[in-house]
């Protein structure tokens, strides 16, 4: 898989991008990254990428022929399966949106700032438009490398332990039950007898319970939504 980035920040991802699973996935040739830096389609010698915006309010918006120009070059050399503008007005990031993006070949991410792009190149571009959540960041980068995190675990492959990722908190609708390893007693705070037992139906039982527990705890939103689609 290859995701491509456009960005006028392109030293905001070079570190997360570079460490750690990302870069696991990237020596074993399960993934690839290009960070497009979108100043170079600036208009004039000042390199302009925004101007003010028509109808007057605060907040400088991203203009369209720079991003157009970026985008079309990119498009005529790669054929993407989906082109994303990060935005805080786009649908939330679930797990559910992160296993379907990690099934693509070829994706764009557009990283916008100011009071984000010209609608024009939404209505002529994009595919889709997401979000992180809601609270508003400077800029795309830092969801970019969110989504990009989030996705690139799950290519098959990437993770050691294939049945890792599917363990995860949010996989099922559950959060992760809790996890322990050595020593067995930490200062008189002991690890469950069960997990020691070796008896692997009972641990996958006590695992399950465990997850129900803190989901309904701590997650009751996430507690219905499971009670009602999948109560076994
Ligand atoms: Cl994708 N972009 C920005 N600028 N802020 C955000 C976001 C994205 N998601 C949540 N907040």
């Amino acid at each position: 898989m290859t995701i491509d980035i456009i960005t006028l920040h392109p030293e905001l991802l070079v570190g997360p991008f570079d460490h750690s699973i990302l870069k696991r996935a990237q020596n074993m040739g399960l993934f690839d990254y290009q960070l497009i830096q979108l100043r170079d389609y600036g208009l004039g010698v000042h390199k302009q990428v925004d101007d003010y915006q028509y109808g007057g309010g605060s907040g400088m918006v991203m203009m369209c022929e720079p991003l157009h120009q970026c985008i079309s070059d990119l498009k005529s050399i790669k054929n993407y399966d989906e082109i994303i503008f990060l935005t805080p007005d786009g649908q939330q990031l679930t797990q559910n949106i992160s296993n379907q993006l990690s099934l693509k070949g070829n994706i764009l991410l557009v990283c916008g700032h100011y009071k984000g792009i010209d609608q024009r190149i939404r209505d002529l571009h994009i595919t889709k438009e997401i979000s992180i959540g809601d609270y508003v960041l400077s800029g795309g980068e830092l969801a970019a490398a969110v989504l990009v995190d989030s996705i690139v675990r799950l290519i098959p492959g990437v993770l050691s332990d294939e049945t890792s990722a599917l363990s995860d908190s949010f996989q099922d609708d559950l959060l992760a039950p809790p996890v322990y390893t050595r020593p067995v007693d930490f200062n008189g705070q002991k690890v469950p007898d069960v997990l020691l037992s070796g008896h692997d139906a009972k641990i996958a039982e006590w695992r399950h319970q465990q997850s129900l527990e803190r989901t309904k705890n701590l997650r009751p939103d996430l507690y219905k939504k499971w009670d009602k689609d999948f109560k076994t």
